[in-house]
């Protein structure tokens, strides 16, 4: 199996409840290393470009209004096929239709408020990590 590197998001949501480290248990405990992680408050313009994919939505205002609230935790995660199994064990968007154990299910509050980010393929999991990461940032 591949060995992928993943971007995470620690939501505001998430910060301000103090659940990092139960949030980081729980990635650890699935098989995924942080090999960079920093904590930053995100500028509306940079919110704005993390989630420019979902301009046209009608939540487009509200989630990045919801994403500059509090600090955020930006992380790369590396671990076996990294990108599937976070989005596993993230949970569904709606925390409503969570798995069991998720992190969503855990810890969401609403479908905006949901605590975690993932990247979703690939590409999008090489084009986040580059948005907040230099590679010397990077230590596997
Ligand atoms: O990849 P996900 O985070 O699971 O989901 P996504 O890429 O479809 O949406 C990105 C974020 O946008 C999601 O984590 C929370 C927010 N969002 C998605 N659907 C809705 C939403 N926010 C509101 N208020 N209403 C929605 O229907």
């Amino acid at each position: 199996m591949a060995i992928e590197r993943t971007l995470s998001i620690l939501k505001p949501d998430a910060t301000r409840r103090n659940l990092t480290g139960k949030i980081n248990a729980v990635f650890e405990a699935a098989g995924l290393r942080i090999v960079a992680q920093k904590r930053i408050k995100l500028t509306e313009d940079q919110a704005k470009a993390f989630y420019a994919v979902h301009a046209e939505r009608p939540f487009y205002g509200s989630l990045v209004g919801s994403m500059i609230t509090e600090p955020v935790v930006v992380q790369v995660l590396q671990g076996e096929n990294a990108i599937l199994k976070n989005r596993e064990v993230m949970g569904a968007t709606n925390p409503a239709q969570a798995a069991e154990g998720t992190i969503r299910k855990l810890f969401a509050e609403s479908i905006e408020a949901n605590s975690v980010h993932g990247s979703d393929s690939a590409e999008n999991a090489r084009s986040e990590i580059a948005f907040f990461f230099a590679e010397t940032e990077i230590l596997p």
